[in-house]
């Protein structure tokens, strides 16, 4: 399961309006979304190929790696068709009986990852596929091996620049504030992927900070990456900084526009050097986290 992205600029406002459960955005805040595509997209929306990628790549890796088991990989996306629910009724369509569920992002919420078991699991249990789910694979060995590559490959971007001296920004999308209140494990989690990176790449120079909040009237976890960066350059923390986007694992807009545009523009006029990590999309070490955490459940459920 991944969270979808419009098929085309002309699908931007059902998209919108599906993420706003239902309401449709005022024509500032389509004009606001489809300005930050327009900056990114190029006639192509990115998370859909990625995502489509990822799937292809899992499903190989099962298959290859458990030759005793036939594994099909069903796509169901949050707000964008193939829908959560379709992807489950497929499945029951081609009379698979046992499902393992799994996202394509690290770090268990109730409003994020929870919203898709949720979802998948209504369906499954509707259409009687017994379905069990992975719910969060934020420490797994493999994905933090993936992102500590990248972390040791960003400073390396610095030429002539002690890497003690560069801070490194470990970020994930914000969730509204209200998430504490319900002793979710999200932001503790991140925390966790954050520390194991910094100690396997050798950093004492990070801190955690959050992107792409929205807009909703309510408060949302901080402090947001742009404040961060503010912080840094009026205290002289550092003049060279990292980003490492810890809970996405692929391109798309909440990495190309509102990091490599927004967080770029806003560092650029603060006069510090940033650099960001690569995203995971298929790096094996990623898929075959994904494979293990499958196939762990899949042993669980039996
Ligand atoms: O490239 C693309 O087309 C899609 C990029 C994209 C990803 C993504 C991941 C997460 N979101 C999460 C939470 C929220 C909450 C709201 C919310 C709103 C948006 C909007 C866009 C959007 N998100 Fe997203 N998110 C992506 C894109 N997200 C576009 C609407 C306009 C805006 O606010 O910018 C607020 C909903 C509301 O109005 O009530 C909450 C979380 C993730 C990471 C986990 C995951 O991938 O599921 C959490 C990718």
């Amino acid at each position: 399961m991944s969270y979808g992205t419009p098929e085309s600029i002309e699908g931007i406002e059902a998209y919108y309006t599906h993420i706003r459960r239902g309401h449709s955005p005022t024509p500032e805040q389509l004009h606001d979304l489809t300005s930050r595509y327009e900056a990114i997209v190029g006639g192509v929306f990115p998370l859909r190929e990625n995502t489509d990628k990822q799937v292809k790549a899992l499903e190989a890796m099962l298959n290859e790696k458990h030759p005793d088991t036939t594994f099909v990989c069903y796509q169901g996306l949050k707000h964008a068709s193939p829908y959560i629910e379709d992807g489950v009724e497929s499945m029951a369509r081609d009379g698979i009986e046992q499902a393992v569920g799994v996202v394509l992002a690290p770090h268990y919420s109730v409003m994020s990852v929870g919203g898709y078991v949720k979802r998948a699991k209504d369906k499954a249990e509707a259409l009687g596929v017994q379905m069990s789910f992975v719910r969060s694979y934020h420490l797994h060995p493999k994905l933090i091996e993936a992102l500590s590559v990248r972390v040791a490959e960003g400073l390396g971007k610095f030429e002539g620049v002690d890497k003690d001296r560069v801070k490194v920004i470990f970020t994930a999308h914000s969730l509204p504030e209200k998430i504490l209140e319900m002793n979710d494990p999200y932001p503790e989690q991140l925390l966790e992927t954050s520390k194991a990176i910094a100690s396997e790449v050798g950093i004492t120079n990070w801190q955690f900070g959050w992107q792409s909040a929205g807009q909703t009237g309510v408060p949302w976890l901080g402090p947001d990456i742009l404040d961060v960066l503010q912080t840094i350059a009026e205290e002289k923390q550092a003049e060279q900084v990292l980003i490492c986007p810890i809970g996405f694992v692929s391109d798309h807009l909440e990495i190309l526009y509102d990091l490599d545009i927004e967080a770029q523009k806003t560092a650029k006029e603060l006069g510090l050097q940033l650099a960001r990590t690569r995203s995971l999309n298929t790096d094996p070490l990623y898929i075959e986290t994904l494979g293990d955490v499958v196939y762990a459940e899949l042993g669980n459920s039996k």
